[in-house]
């Protein structure tokens, strides 16, 4: 870590120490989640920059009230398939690729996370397995997070130049336990957060769908002891929160709902919305999946592990994703 990482770090811990963050920053929220968000008015002086064949207010008041849409049928089956030619490409062969994969298997501890060429070929197309950052090599990756109809969508909640934050590919169920995102995928301004769940295939209920908490980005935030974003010197758990969120839900009578989406089908959800990955009751059954986090250029003006650096940017369809400085030899090299 360098000087001036180390200095701002020390900066940070000592401002959560004494002022922990309670909520979200009320100056910095998105209009839709202030009180009362004029709906109607704000599309009238800022309709889509895309015709979306989707009711833009009606998609919008489910957001607010929800903290979640589907997107349904927006993206062409040739752009999914193209998408997963590239994934069979790499986990195919990976030793001529490089980019950070993770596997939470017992038998990979302590070093869970590597670059894909250090794991058995057999483990790429396993359980518990998530590719990080795909769409730094895959052209077609971008081209589908950048989908007109999901920046559409994402422009009108943040009302701001919308970024990628990163992305992770799934072949099969996380199974991971409840959580919201923000505490973990943080930028300047933790509100401005959503990410797309882009449906690869018909998702079947035995491959350990995704789930929600219908309303959850309204519930008080957990405190981590360090505050509302989980740090290194948090005093409470993963598990803690997880358990935190499946109780309140339950204490305020939320709904839990899961995700039984076809390909082709985009769920976006808030950056404060309680999900999570339920149990593959059928170890065979994949469930594809493209999942992608954005920001906005204001909360996140660099990549997201390179804050003192000036970034690379390339512009798909109004949306800045940012090179990996890394990995630069990765960059585009599926076309
Ligand atoms: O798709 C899943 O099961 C989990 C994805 C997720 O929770 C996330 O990326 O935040």
């Amino acid at each position: 870590m360098s000087l001036l990482r180390r200095v701002i770090r020390k900066a940070e811990t000592i401002k959560d120490q004494y002022f922990p963050l309670k909520e979200f920053d009320k100056s910095t929220l998105p209009w839709i989640d202030q009180e009362n968000p004029d709906i109607a008015g704000f599309l009238k002086n800022h309709p889509p920059r895309y015709d979306v064949p989707y009711d833009m207010a009606d998609k919008l008041r489910n957001w607010q009230q929800n903290g979640y849409v589907v997107l349904e049928n927006i993206i062409p089956e040739a752009m999914i398939d193209k998408f997963w030619g590239d994934f069979r490409e790499l986990v195919s062969h990976p030793e001529k690729y490089d980019l950070s994969v993770r596997i939470d298997l017992e038998e990979f501890k302590p070093n869970q996370e590597r670059n894909i060429k250090e794991f058995p070929k057999d483990a790429l197309q396993g359980k518990y397995v998530k590719i990080n950052d795909f769409h730094n090599s895959s052209v077609a990756g971008k081209k589908l997070m950048t989908h007109p109809y999901i920046v559409s969508f994402l422009e009108a909640i943040f009302n701001e130049k919308v970024v990628v934050m990163q992305s992770l590919v799934f072949m099969y169920g996380s199974q991971q336990p409840s959580h919201q995102d923000f505490p973990w995928v943080t930028a300047k301004i933790p509100s401005h957060l959503a990410a797309a769940w882009i449906a690869l295939e018909d998702i079947k209920i035995d491959s350990g769908p995704l789930y929600y908490y219908i309303g959850s980005h309204k519930m008080p935030k957990f405190n981590f002891g360090s505050g509302i974003l989980f740090k290194p010197d948090s005093t409470k758990t993963p598990l803690e929160f997880a358990d935190y969120l499946d109780k309140t839900s339950a204490d305020l009578k939320l709904p839990k709902e899961t995700l039984l989406i076809k390909k082709g089908d985009v769920l976006i959800w808030h950056a404060a919305l309680a999900h999570g990955g339920s149990m593959i009751t059928n170890l065979d059954q994949t469930r594809k999946s493209f999942v992608c986090h954005y920001s906005t250029e204001k909360a996140l003006p660099f990549h997201r592990n390179f804050p003192t650096q000036v970034p690379v940017k390339q512009d798909y369809n109004g949306v800045y994703i940012y090179n990996n400085p890394n990995l630069p030899q990765s960059e585009d090299v599926l076309k």
